[in-house]
């Protein structure tokens, strides 16, 4: 699915704005058929939970309701109408007027309908979209509903982060032509001197005369290769590649030309760099790479998780600011507009499938209790969840697979890897990443209750990413017994896969503000003394090949008593002031930079 463009052939009307809103309850049966009985509104993109000062939106259950008026512009008489929503988190019901003409379930990547048959170019039309925010066994993530003590729908789920709910990314209308291209599949190698651009276009069925082609122009506009047909290689000449930390992006213009005609035209972005695991090693562009940064969230005051390009610019000005060269977008894929500005701006991104929370030990292993079975048929997560989990990653694949900043795919974050189930569950999910695309390496999170020894799955992956809190939740305030433990948990996996290892989490909370002169946990100087622990050890063990702290910035968790005001890890605050640990790591990261990946 292509992302909605205004092109020579193409139209775009956003939707963004203020639209009416109400929760389920408040607004009757049927809510489709009428104006909303409601003088609420909302904003898109956002998520509504942060907007109200009231629990109901807050700890909303179930479904509200999204509406407002659209013109469809009168010169699109003649073409083909798309709606597409960006995101609707978790699970949507979109009408037309009285027609319900789309349903999706999956929070975090975009769905479009045809909707020409619905409505007139010139005329109006209701759009009116319930989002169901409930995860289930079933979910990716998955979560479970159940009812309190005093009656109520109470959601549950194994993340920490809150389940923000709604339209949390853009809605639009598109105008496209009847004869259009669908998709675009770009892979690039390097030859020498040269760059290979492999393409593959998917079009609606062309009329007898209609011919495909394909342009690669520089970045100012100069014609470096073309091709014809609807899968080819160009061949660019002298080619400047994309490099962490300096991209540069060609453009490839397909186009469907009919009797001399333009019929479809679309520009895609593209960077020429290749990924590779040898070794110990992840290569890009055949050098060795060494991941600095962060596990972040989409997450700000007010709006939760929707997409703010303020907050966007904000944050990777930060993280260069820091010297990161990378970040996870953990736990689900972001908009796709971080991807779009990673891209340009040359940040290495390792992108997550929201399969996060698939563990029932670690509430167990917490809890004393050590005989839980996630996977499986006796387990929580059989068939069913695969199958979702496998549908998400082909949305997830098919909307990023053309993103140079996207060198690597987690397909989970911390499942039970240590359950006998989970090698089931895995290999085929792992087997499918591949088909779908097989030039990325694939990565899950391992979390500790899965040792080297214990994980059934590690040997799947091609580089093995670890979330370890030794200091924190183990070895609490004890940096020295810390640093023994995470260097021989480490040693293991090492020793055991002689795989390249990013250390993908690892960090501590901190109150801002809070001191202390002697070790103490929650004070700024603990967090900056057990990240710097930490980097000691990753320079003492050659296959670490990354470290992200977790997390950039503090976020909004599920409201625990462990969590005060959400999770306090972030090397920023909330509203992104630094840490004392950011200033240390502006420090490592911008020495290592010139070190570790010289230009
Ligand atoms: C890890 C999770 C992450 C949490 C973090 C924490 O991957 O999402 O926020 O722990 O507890 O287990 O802070």
């Amino acid at each position: 699915m292509l992302t909605p463009k205004i092109t020579s052939t193409r139209e775009v009307l956003n939707l963004d704005g203020l639209w009416r809103f109400d929760l389920d309850a408040a607004v009757g049966e049927e809510p489709w058929r009428a104006t909303l009985r409601t003088t609420r509104e909302a904003p898109v993109p956002a998520s509504y939970n942060d907007l109200f000062p009231d629990p109901r939106f807050r700890d909303h259950v179930g479904v509200a309701w999204y509406q407002r008026t659209v013109r469809v512009p009168h010169g699109w008489r003649g073409t083909r109408v798309m709606l597409r929503l960006d995101a609707a988190t978790h699970e949507a019901a979109v009408y037309v007027d009285d027609d319900l003409v789309v349903t999706h379930v999956g929070g975090y990547t975009p769905f479009e309908v045809d909707i020409t048959g619905h409505v007139t170019a010139g005329g109006e039309f209701r759009l009116t979209i319930g989002v169901d925010n409930r995860l289930t066994p079933s979910s990716i993530p998955p979560g479970s509903v159940d009812t309190d003590s005093l009656g109520r729908p109470r959601q549950r789920y194994m993340h920490d982060f809150f389940n923000y709910g709604g339209l949390a990314r853009s809605v639009s209308i598109q105008s496209v032509p009847a004869e259009r291209i669908d998709d675009i599949t770009v892979t690039t190698e390097i030859d020498g001197t040269s760059g290979l651009v492999s393409y593959d276009l998917v079009t609606t069925d062309l009329t007898p005369g209609a011919e495909v082609r394909l342009r690669v122009l520089t970045a100012d506009g100069t014609v470096v290769g073309a091709s014809s047909g609807s899968r080819g290689v160009v061949e660019i000449p002298d080619v400047r590649l994309w490099r962490p930390g300096a991209a540069y992006l060609y453009t490839v213009v397909a186009e469907i030309v009919r009797d001399g005609e333009v019929r479809d035209s679309y520009p895609l972005a593209v960077g020429v760099r290749t990924v590779e695991v040898r070794g110990n090693r992840v290569l890009i562009n055949g050098e060795p790479f060494y991941f600095t940064g962060f596990g972040k969230h989409e997450d700000s005051p007010v709006r939760g998780k929707g997409h703010d390009p303020a907050y966007l610019v904000h944050d990777f000005e930060l993280m260069r600011w820091t010297g990161a060269n990378s970040f996870r977008t953990s736990h689900y894929p972001y908009a796709e507009e971080v991807l779009d500005y990673a891209d340009r701006q040359g940040i290495v991104v390792i992108g997550e499938a929201a399969a996060v929370g698939l563990n029932l030990a670690i509430a167990a292993g917490y809890l004393g209790q050590t005989e839980v079975t996630t996977f499986g048929p006796r387990g929580a997560f059989g068939d069913t969840t695969r199958d979702a989990h496998a549908a998400h990653l082909r949305e997830l694949i098919a909307r990023d697979k053309n993103h140079p900043s996207i060198v690597m795919w987690s397909i989970a974050n911390e499942p039970d890897s240590r359950d006998p189930g989970a090698r089931d569950y895995f290999a085929p999910l792992v087997s499918l990443t591949r088909e779908l695309d097989p030039t990325r390496p694939v990565t899950y999170a391992n979390m500790i209750l899965a040792q080297h020894d214990t994980d059934v799955i590690a040997d799947l992956f091609d580089v093995v990413s670890i979330n370890r809190y030794y200091g924190w939740y183990q070895d609490t305030n004890d940096l020295a017994a810390a640093e023994a433990h995470l260097e021989a948990d480490l040693r293991g996996w090492e020793a055991s896969f002689h795989k390249p290892i990013i250390v993908s989490e690892f960090g501590a909370d901190a109150i801002a503000g809070l001191h202390a002169a002697v070790d103490q946990p929650w004070s700024e100087d603990y967090q900056t003394a057990l990240v710097a622990m930490y980097q000691r050890v990753f320079d003492r063990i050659d296959s670490v090949v990354g470290e992200h702290v977790w997390a950039f910035a503090d976020f909004q968790a599920m409201p625990i008593t462990q969590r005060v005001d959400g999770n306090k890890k972030g090397v920023f605050t909330r509203d992104r002031r630094p840490k004392a640990v950011a200033h240390a790591l502006r420090a490592r990261w911008t020495s290592l930079s010139q070190a570790k990946n010289p230009e």
